[in-house]
């Protein structure tokens, strides 16, 4: 068992919401406290410990982690997604409410939409906390219920384990499969045995993709060239509801679909294009106020910590918890709308 029993020290450049709420009050009340799972104090903070520009830097290894340490994680869940303790999440994956037509019907900007949504399962811990069997359990669990799926969703089933280097870095390059080696994710416990248990299921045609015992349990992926928010989220709202016939999801009435990281509680899901902006990348604040105004994110696109290529930017949703579904994929297309508006506008 991991445990912890000095506060730690935090270089004075830390920004991460680890080091900003975890107060010496708050350590020396949690220090002390295992979850059902074996999940200590030392796992919920050693990856913004290890990694000290991380964000966030806190990870849960169960659903309980969230009450147990909620002196630290509650501060963190209002602090990033403006959510209190008192407030209640709740769910709309209908996308007959979803007002998106394609903002981009020339192609001239979006060059691809995507949208996932992360899920674990009820009756397991966390990826930071599972064993080795119960991870090879959730693998079997979940490749024969995607094997079961139909029409659309068929596809098959690819182990990370007999998968040739050539084909995972080929999917990595298109953006279909998650890196190895993620240095945050190391430090949670999240790549024990790694490749062991992980792997990817996907379509024929790459439209719909689930990722097995990454971050979260399954990253279900809807995914398509151009600017179709709306089709990709009919897409992934079915797969969904398809997969939910066979497996419970962990869901709480308060956090919503339960995710190892906090930034992803709620609706789990993060709705992106990647899209070519050439002259906001010469007006970044114009860009950063835009972005900021729709509750969007910017990302680099090969992923999370990545950088931008060619002007190329990933452009999603930002917050996840106390909004519905539906409100997530209308904070990007709205955003969207505007970007391409004021990127039309601007003369260099
Ligand atoms: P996640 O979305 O699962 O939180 P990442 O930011 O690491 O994690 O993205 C995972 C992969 O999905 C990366 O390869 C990224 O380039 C790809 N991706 C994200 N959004 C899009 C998009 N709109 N079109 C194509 N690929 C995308
Ligand atoms: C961090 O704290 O930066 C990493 N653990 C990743 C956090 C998740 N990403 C995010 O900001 N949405």
């Amino acid at each position: 068992m991991n445990s912890i029993s000095q506060y730690p020290i935090f270089p004075a450049n830390c920004k991460s919401l680890l080091c900003k709420h975890l107060s010496k009050e708050v350590f020396k009340q949690l220090k002390d406290i295992i979850s059902p799972n074996g999940y200590s104090l030392y796992d919920v903070i050693n990856s913004g410990i290890v990694n000290i520009d991380s964000g966030i830097g806190v990870y849960a290894g169960d659903s309980e982690s969230y009450q147990l340490f909620a002196p630290l994680f509650d501060p963190i869940i209002e602090d990033y997604h403006g959510f209190k303790a008192s407030d209640k999440h709740l769910s709309n994956l209908n996308p007959n409410d979803l007002n998106a037509s394609n903002p981009d019907d020339d192609n001239q900007y979006i060059i691809s939409t995507r949208i996932r949504v992360a899920r674990n399962l009820a009756t397991y811990p966390l990826g930071p906390a599972i064993s080795k069997n119960q991870r090879n359990e959730i693998e079997k669990l979940v490749s024969e219920t995607l094997l079961s799926l139909t029409a659309e969703l068929a596809g098959s089933y690819y182990p990370l384990k007999t998968m040739t280097k050539e084909i995972q870095n080929q999917l990595i390059e298109d953006h279909f499969l998650f890196k190895a080696g993620d240095r945050f994710l190391e430090a949670s416990g999240l790549n024990r045995d790694w490749p062991d248990g992980r792997g990817i299921y996907h379509n024929n045609d790459k439209t719909f993709l689930v990722w097995i015992n990454e971050e979260d349990q399954m990253r279900i992926i809807s995914m398509q060239a151009g600017g179709d928010i709306k089709a990709t989220f009919t897409r992934l709202s079915s797969a969904i509801a398809e997969i939910e016939k066979n497996i419970s999801f962990a869901y709480s009435e308060h956090l919503g679909y339960i995710s190892s990281c906090p930034s992803n509680l709620g609706t789990a899901m993060r709705a992106s294009v990647h899209i070519k902006l050439p002259k906001l990348a010469n007006n970044m604040n114009v860009f950063k106020d835009i972005t900021d105004e729709y509750h969007l994110q910017i990302r680099g696109i090969h992923g999370e910590h990545s950088e931008t290529v060619d002007a190329v930017f990933d452009i999603s949703n930002k917050r996840r918890l106390g909004v519905t579904e539906v409100d997530c994929v209308q904070d990007m297309y709205d955003g969207v709308v505007k970007l391409i508006e004021i990127e039309k506008s601007l003369k260099i």
